[in-house]
């Protein structure tokens, strides 16, 4: 080979592994304009669908939420939380489905349908992406912070009851617990703070927290880490041989408000849950809890960070997923 030859070789492997470079690294990665070509008006679109349902009902903030959560931790955000079986063998089939409302999953149905309803927009805009958008929105119709989602996940194929075992964390979680399950998602204690402020909005059944105002440690206690008057007004709205239907407010001063008041609460012992009062019981995220109770600023740019860092759990690109023509079915 003449050294002219070989320049031309070795400069077209160089050229090769770059293109390789930038193919992988735009597949591999979200973008917020992901959808500019193919559905330019995507984000509003999704908006007014997610709006128009939430004057309808207020449920549609915390359900929309909390299920994006779910779908991220089970085996990515891929919207695999949102396929149905006839069998009755999916995520959300799991015993842990019952506390998600059905709101959530007919947000995302409502948003598709209106994506698919606008010409040039039909199967472009995965589930898993208009779920992503939807979650933001709900946030800021509650009053918290806008962001830019990124895009450009596609769905997945499975769905399995038995995925969400071992993937979604208990409410009796200890943080050394759930700091394990958040860092093997790429969360920090940070985040997992943050993220846990989304339980300023919601509800929770009964049977969540009851072991905490009837029994706790197996003993016909109430934990002491709660408030005890905040512990005397749960016993009232929660009685010992309650609906198991029955849920109450997470936030018991401002629940339909997306504001830091969640940390104020755990500050005075007002945690609904196990996994909320530990973050305040634990010096290792006290001072986190402290910031953002004192700083909504902080905790709003810490809360924004995190649900961008979730929305990359998992994601699926290329070959391992699909644009889903039903959300509830693959294709
Ligand atoms: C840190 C670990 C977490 C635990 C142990 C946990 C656990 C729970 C539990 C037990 C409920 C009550 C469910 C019911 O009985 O209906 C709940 C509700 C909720 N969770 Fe979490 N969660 C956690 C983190 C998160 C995160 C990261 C988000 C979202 C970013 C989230 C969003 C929500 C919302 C919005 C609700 C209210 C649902 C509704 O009203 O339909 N949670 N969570
Ligand atoms: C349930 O149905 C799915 C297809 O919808 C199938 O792949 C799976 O094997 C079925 N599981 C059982 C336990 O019948
Ligand atoms: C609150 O947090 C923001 C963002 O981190 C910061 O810029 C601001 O200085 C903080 N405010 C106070 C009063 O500490
Ligand atoms: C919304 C939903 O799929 N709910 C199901 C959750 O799981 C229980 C049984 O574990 C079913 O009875 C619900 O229909």
């Amino acid at each position: 080979m003449s050294y002219h030859h070989s320049f031309i070789f070795i400069a077209t492997l160089f050229l090769l592994l770059f293109l390789q470079f930038i193919s992988t690294s735009c597949n591999a990665q979200l973008h917020v304009d992901h959808y500019i070509n193919t559905c330019p008006h995507v984000a509003s679109i999704v908006r007014s669908a997610v709006e128009k349902k939430f004057q309808h009902t207020f449920v549609t903030a915390p359900s929309t939420l909390r299920l994006f959560f779910h779908d991220c931790f089970v085996r990515g955000c891929d919207a695999s939380v949102i396929l149905v079986s006839r069998n009755g063998t999916t995520e959300k089939d799991n015993p842990i489905n019952l506390s998600l409302a059905g709101d959530g999953f007919d947000t995302v149905i409502r948003a598709k349908a209106a994506v698919d309803s606008v010409a040039g927009c039909t199967n472009k805009v995965s589930c898993a992406d208009i779920l992503a958008m939807a979650a933001r929105d709900v946030i800021a119709l509650t009053g918290g912070p806008s962001y830019a989602v990124e895009l450009g996940r596609l769905d997945g194929r499975i769905s399995t009851k038995a995925s969400v075992n071992n993937h979604l964390p208990h409410p009796q979680f200890t943080l050394s617990k759930l700091i394990q399950m958040f860092a093997s998602h790429g969360l920090n204690l940070v985040d997992l703070v943050a993220l846990s402020g989304a339980h300023t909005i919601g509800f929770s059944h009964c049977s969540q927290f009851s072991k905490r105002i009837y029994n706790f440690r197996s003993r016909n206690r109430i934990d002491p880490t709660l408030n005890l008057a905040y512990a005397k007004q749960i016993q009232q709205e929660c009685p010992k041989n309650v609906d198991p239907r029955m849920v109450i407010d997470m936030d018991p001063v401002t629940n339909n408000v997306f504001d830091n008041n969640y940390y104020k609460n755990i500050q005075q012992g007002k945690g609904l849950l196990s996994s909320d009062q530990a973050l305040f019981t634990d010096r290792r995220s006290r001072s986190i809890v402290n910031l953002f109770a004192s700083n909504s600023t902080a905790f709003e740019k810490s809360f924004v960070i995190a649900m961008t860092k979730l929305g990359r759990v998992g994601i699926k690109t290329g070959k391992q997923g699909e644009i889903r023509r039903d959300c509830a079915m693959v294709n």
